[in-house]
């Protein structure tokens, strides 16, 4: 039961700064205490920085901030793959764009003990822009395409040791997809969960199915938790906020089914931006769902449906 924060200010996926501040925000919250009161000990590594890369201009002029982001991505995934050696790696974020780092690292580390890698995806974006579809430039929004292998990155981004198969990954809390996103998305097997489709049938049942393919699988599940997944009346500190997110209360149950299950094998917190935040509110609901997901509950005796009798 260890845990190694690893902080990722990745600020470079996106136009509109501020996410740097977002691991040392994570800190002052309390994450290091309340995973020791769970029980876990924390290793903080502290704050990384991205290898030097020299990388040739892609076709895409919109795409920008490329050399820096293909650093991150070459130290995060090396990172990812030493931490999980040592206990459950959890990125302190930092923008999406170091998902390109976490995910691929942790791909490669699950391929090297023989596993496969689930990834769950919690966000209000699909994050599915390959380097010549996005209109943006914004890098952030890409990292789901890389890890399942999409072309256009390799080079200037090294080649993913392991591609994550479309089937392994699912996204829940989806409201804003482009349409070259949606197009792409179309032509895999991702699991997509939009907002309608919680409103109609509740967050339980498609999370709880995922699950059930990952444990079924044998995998190991790494979840990347984007602040803009909530809804942005609870979680103001995100510069992409999207109308209609997940509530404080799906939030946590989502945390704490996930503890339940005891296939999280990693974490990204990303997109906290504290320059936005009011009073740290956002920053304290991110540790307080990474807290939940490491298994903190109201009572210890499991929860049980009410029956009525
Ligand atoms: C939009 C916004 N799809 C883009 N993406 C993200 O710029 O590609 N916002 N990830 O958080
Ligand atoms: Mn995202
Ligand atoms: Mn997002
Ligand atoms: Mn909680």
């Amino acid at each position: 039961k260890h845990i190694i924060l690893i902080g990722a200010p990745v600020d470079s996926g996106k136009r509109n700064q501020g996410c740097r501040m977002g691991p040392d925000a994570l800190r002052v919250a309390g994450l290091a205490a309340a995973a020791e009161a769970l029980g876990y000990g924390v290793t903080d590594l502290g704050n990384l920085t991205p290898e030097a890369a020299d990388v040739a201009p892609v076709g895409n002029p919109a795409v920008h901030s490329l050399a820096e982001t293909v650093g991150w991505t070459r130290t995060l995934a090396a990172e990812a793959q030493r931490a999980a050696e040592t206990g459950m790696p959890v990125f302190l974020g930092g923008d999406h764009a170091l998902s390109l780092g976490s995910v691929s690292g942790m791909a490669a580390y699950a391929k090297a003990q023989g596993k496969p890698l689930f990834v769950l995806w919690l966000d209000a974006h699909s994050d599915f822009h390959t380097l010549d579809t996005t209109d943006s430039g914004n890098l952030h929004g890409t990292p789901v395409a890389y890890v399942t292998g999409r072309p256009s990155f390799t080079p200037p981004f090294p080649a993913p040791e392991a591609v994550v198969p479309g089937e392994n990954v699912c996204m829940i809390g989806l409201r804003s997809v482009d349409p070259a996103e949606r197009d792409a998305l179309e032509q895999t097997d991702i699991t997509v969960v939009d907002m309608r489709a919680i409103d109609e049938s509740g967050i339980v049942a498609p999370l709880r199915a995922f699950l059930e393919r990952v444990e079924a699988a044998g995998g190991l599940l790494h979840v990347s938790l984007d602040v803009d997944f909530l809804e942005p009346a609870i979680a103001p500190a995100v510069g992409t906020t999207v109308p209609g997110g997940a509530t404080f209360r799906e939030a946590h149950l989502v945390a704490e089914l996930l503890h339940d299950s005891g296939l999280v094998r990693s974490l990204d917190l990303v997109e906290l931006n504290p320059f936005l935040d009011e009073r740290g509110r956002t920053a304290s609901l991110m540790v307080d769902l990474a807290a939940s997901l490491l298994g903190k509950r109201i009572f210890d005796r499991p929860t049980r449906p009410f029956t009525g009798s």
